[in-house]
């Protein structure tokens, strides 16, 4: 096979085998195929409520406060419509993100961390966290110590998490301290600059600046990367409003953006169980509900668009007869990782891509008449994909 199209992958089995199997195994391997993002937060915040209106599983809530929960949400469209009336396509699938519901953490008053065991490990293997701050009134459920008011709460993550990272960072300035001791000349310089930035970063952490905020090189960040730190991945935090605020939450973000805006948090509220409520409507009641009760956007749309803006991602979109679809990549990604993100053997038998922009393709009127007029570019491995581009990939295997 020297050239096949994309559609032709997709309808083959090995093709969904390949994508069981990988979920199946770590997070290491699911970076390449999905953006995980981590949901946590004090007991009682709206965390599985949550989870429920993102990836629509209908979790009673306070369901799963032992245990762990991944779902798939989708990433609103509207691109997938329009290609839908060109191609006619069988299926039509959008791109998706992952969320994971987390456990309640534990108390943070004992000697460890509340921020300890399972939950530190999901944390540290997450893309981004997504903070679920209690701010809704309901005298039916016990508000969380140490989360009485958002700022309360907010505050206290942060620390939790602060934490974490500065024991992290103590314990790796002891064992560079103490291998310092013994190493030869040609050894120091390397333990001393990493030394160097252990204790700045540490430094800065204290000063309540996280990882993720700190001015560090590229280089650095690569260093640090060893080390999994919780601050360093993007957070979002997402207020979690009672019923009668749920229509008017504009003002709030737009208030804890700017308090937030040291630390760097991309910030969505939203009403977690009245999401959940309209997640499990037939389309059309929902979008009539939403119109009756003023909410403009579906909370999950909110948080998908915030996911991309936090992780800096962007969709390609793929379209035939047999299938329109999006596909979520970071932004600037090689037209050959994106390659892989449909299936490992186009990645690794690349040759090149046809890549239309989405704009220039509606402009045309269809791939054919885009083609004529010259709008058809063919871009190599190197290729830094753009939002929109609307790719067929050349490969052989
Ligand atoms: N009034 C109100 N109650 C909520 C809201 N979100 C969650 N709850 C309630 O708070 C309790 C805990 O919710 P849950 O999602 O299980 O929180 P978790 O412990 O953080 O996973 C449940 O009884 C929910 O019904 C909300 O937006 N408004
Ligand atoms: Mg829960």
């Amino acid at each position: 096979m020297t050239r096949a199209s994309v559609e032709a992958i997709l309808c083959c089995d090995e093709y969904e085998s390949t994508l069981l199997v990988c979920q199946g195994h770590s997070h290491t391997l699911l970076y390449w195929l999905d953006m995980d993002l981590l949901i946590l937060g004090f007991p009682q915040s709206g965390k599985t409520s949550l989870f429920s209106a993102l990836t629509n599983r209908q979790v009673a809530p306070g369901a799963y406060s032992g245990g762990t929960s991944n779902g798939m949400a989708k990433v609103p469209d509207e691109r997938l419509a329009a290609l839908t009336k060109m191609f006619k396509p069988q299926k039509v699938t959008p791109a998706e993100i992952q969320y994971i519901d987390t456990p309640a953490m534990g108390s943070g008053r004992k000697q460890t961390s509340a921020l300890g065991g399972e939950l530190l490990n999901l944390m540290q293997g997450a893309d981004a966290l997504v903070h679920v701050v209690r701010a809704f009134d309901n005298p039916a459920v016990s508000v969380a110590e140490g989360a009485a008011t958002p700022e309360e709460a907010i505050v206290g993550m942060d620390l939790e998490l602060a934490m974490v990272d500065l024991a992290i960072l103590e314990r790796r300035k002891e064992r560079l301290t103490s291998s310092l001791r013994g190493a030869k000349a040609t050894e120091r310089a390397n333990i001393e600059k990493e030394l160097e930035l252990v204790t700045r970063v540490h430094d800065a952490l204290e000063a309540e600046v996280p990882v993720y905020k700190q001015d560090i090189s590229k280089e650095d960040r690569l260093t640090l990367a060893n080390f999994n730190l919780v601050t360093a991945k993007p957070m979002m935090v997402v207020l979690n409003v009672g019923e009668d605020d749920a229509t008017d939450t504009a003002k709030m973000e737009t208030e804890w953006t700017g308090r937030l805006s040291e630390q760097g948090r991309v910030v969505v509220g939203l009403c977690a169980e009245l999401e959940m409520e309209l997640a499990e409507l037939s389309d059309e009641d929902e979008a009539e509900f939403r119109d009756s009760l003023g909410i403009k956007e579906a909370g999950r749309d909110h948080v998908a668009r915030a996911s991309y803006e936090l992780l800096d991602l962007v969709s390609f979109l793929t379209a035939g007869p047999d299938e329109v679809r999006a596909w979520t990549i970071a932004k600037e990604t090689s037209a050959q990782k994106a390659a892989g993100k449909i299936h490992s053997d186009i990645e690794r038998g690349f040759i090149r891509a046809e890549v239309v922009t989405y704009d220039d393709l509606m402009a045309a009127g269809g791939l054919a008449e885009a083609k004529k007029v010259g709008k058809f570019r063919l871009e190599g491995k190197t290729y830094a994909m753009q939002d929109g581009d609307v790719v067929n990939f050349l490969f052989s295997v």
